[in-house]
């Protein structure tokens, strides 16, 4: 068995993690898997090869033996699927999982998405400094809920799951604009997924192909 998944040649972040294949290569860290990456430009994305991979020509892509997946929420459920660690047995706990994963991209993940295109792609717009903040509140009344069913729990639903690995990957966004750090609950959080030993594996391989040590 050959995994295959695509990153960026050169992530926008200057591998700080932010960009989807992290969420993938930590998936695969914690289910043991090795795996090949396959780097990829911004303008081979949107080439006939890669958009036969990826109808939207991002990344990351997923191949396995003939299987090609796109979507972090869809690849990352196909691991847990197959693999033990990130799933619970339990039927019932193993449906909260999912549903927990599902959050993290469409609950919590929209608004954050709007955050990075208000600071980033619409900063020099004349009307920016009026809307950010809205979009600001959008994001803090997402993690304010998210805080508040956390609580004291270490993870969202028992045992670490696929679940809170797609909701530190997706909260790890909000960290550039300092918004995480306003929730110390959720930051914490985030700090706990970030120490996972898979984790550290998954950020020190994007890291390697985008800020690569200089030599001397
Ligand atoms: N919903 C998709 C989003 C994929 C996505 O937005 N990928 C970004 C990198 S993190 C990308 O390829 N951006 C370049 C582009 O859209 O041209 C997923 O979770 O896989």
């Amino acid at each position: 068995m050959t995994i295959t998944i695509t990153a960026f040649e050169r992530s926008p972040d200057g591998g700080k993690g932010l960009a989807r294949d992290t969420r993938v290569r930590w998936a695969l860290e914690e289910a043991g898997l090795p795996y090949d990456v396959r780097l990829v430009s911004f303008r081979a994305m949107k080439e006939p090869a890669h958009l036969a991979l990826h109808p939207f020509g991002q990344i990351p892509t997923y191949e396995e033996d003939g299987l090609v997946l796109f979507e972090t929420g869809a690849i990352v459920l196909y691991i847990a699927q197959r693999h033990g660690g990130l799933l619970p047995e339990d039927a019932n706990a193993r449906a909260r999982a999912v549903a927990w994963m599902f959050a993290a991209v469409n609950t919590v993940e929209p608004p954050i998405l709007e955050l990075v295109t208000a600071r980033i792609f619409e900063g020099d717009k004349p009307w920016s400094k009026e809307r950010l903040p809205l979009v600001e509140e959008r994001v803090r009344d997402r993690l304010r809920q998210l805080s508040a069913h956390l609580g004291d729990a270490e993870w969202l639903d028992g045992p670490f799951s696929a679940g809170d690995l797609m909701m530190v990957s997706v909260l790890l966004r909000t960290r550039p604009s300092g918004i995480l750090d306003e929730f110390p609950t959720l930051a914490a959080y985030v700090a706990r997924g970030e120490a996972r030993p898979a984790y550290q594996r998954a950020f020190a391989a994007q890291l390697a192909v985008n800020a690569p040590p200089a030599h001397p």
